[in-house]
């Protein structure tokens, strides 16, 4: 039996990813919620679940294990569920140091996670969805994938990455009949800068001061948006970004 349409969201736990499937939720979509917090993911499925009576399905996943991907893809088989929309979403930023200081630690968490992690989910539920003839792969890429910025270096190359690979996936795809369209936010206030910061929650707070960011709503609304569009119609690239924010490195604040 078909099921209604199915969002695969990864990193759903927080922020923009979860906000996604809250959205979705709302609108009817079944959904499959992928993190490596599993205990946050089996209550927001079952909240969803109550809220909106729709389908939740969760797998405990870190996308930097290369088998992440064929774990989806088999679950996805398994339960005889066709995926209508892949959400790549999973990501970080690690450190902000200039290239000379950088950590390669940091680096590698980044690029394992933004680019490698996003390859393997993408690898492994591409063929599904070339198969059944349909469906849709929304990258969620950065303004840090447009322009750099000061100590941006490595998280931004992740990000020029997804850009890069978001039209390659689309020039690939093009004759199966399937949607790719990246969404490239400015800043976001989410758990995005504590997670950068290392913990440090006073400097991830003066990120987002004296101006409002975005919201993760803000983001999830472009993601439904684009995923509800008549399937002739593609949005290959949506920058969204708060108004008081001009490009990577200009914000305007109004400080007390
Ligand atoms: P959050 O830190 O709030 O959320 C990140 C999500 O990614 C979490 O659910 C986290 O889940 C998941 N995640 C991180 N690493 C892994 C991993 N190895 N395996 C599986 N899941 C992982 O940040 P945002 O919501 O802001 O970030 C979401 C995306 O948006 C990222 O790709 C980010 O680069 C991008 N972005 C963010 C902006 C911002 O200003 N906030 C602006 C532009 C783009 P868990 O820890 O449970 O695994
Ligand atoms: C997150 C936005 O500008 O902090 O991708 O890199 S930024």
């Amino acid at each position: 039996m078909e099921n209604t349409r199915l969002a695969i969201i990864t990193g759903a736990s927080s922020g923009i990813g979860l906000a996604c499937a809250e959205k979705f939720a709302e609108a009817g979509w079944d959904l499959l919620l992928t993190a490596r917090r599993s205990e946050r993911l089996k209550l927001i499925a079952a909240r969803l679940q109550k809220k909106f009576k729709t389908a939740v399905f969760i797998q405990e996943m870190d996308v930097r294990e290369r088998e992440s991907g064929a774990q989806l893809a088999h679950f996805l088989t398994r339960n005889q569920l066709k995926p209508h929309l892949l959400i790549n979403n999973a990501g970080l930023a690690v450190g902000i140091a200039s290239i000379h200081e950088g950590l390669t630690d940091d680096w590698e968490r980044m690029i394992d996670t933004n680019i490698k992690g996003l390859l393997y989910v993408t690898r492994a539920l591409a063929p599904l969805m070339t198969a059944q003839g349909f469906g849709h792969i929304i990258n969620i890429g950065s303004i840090a994938g447009k322009e750099t910025y000061p100590g941006g270096n490595v998280y931004c190359a992740t990000k020029y990455a997804v850009d890069g690979l978001t039209k390659a996936m689309r020039m690939d795809l093009v004759s199966y009949g399937i949607r790719v369209t990246q969404i490239a936010p400015g800043a976001v206030e989410t758990e995005f800068s504590t997670v950068r910061f290392k913990g440090d929650e006073d400097r991830a707070t003066k990120v987002y001061q004296g101006f409002k960011p975005l919201s993760p709503e803000d983001v999830a609304d472009a993601v439904l948006y684009c995923a509800s569009l008549p399937a002739h119609v593609n949005i290959n690239d949506l920058v969204i970004m708060p108004t008081a924010q001009a490009s990577a490195t200009i914000i305007h604040r109004k400080m007390e």
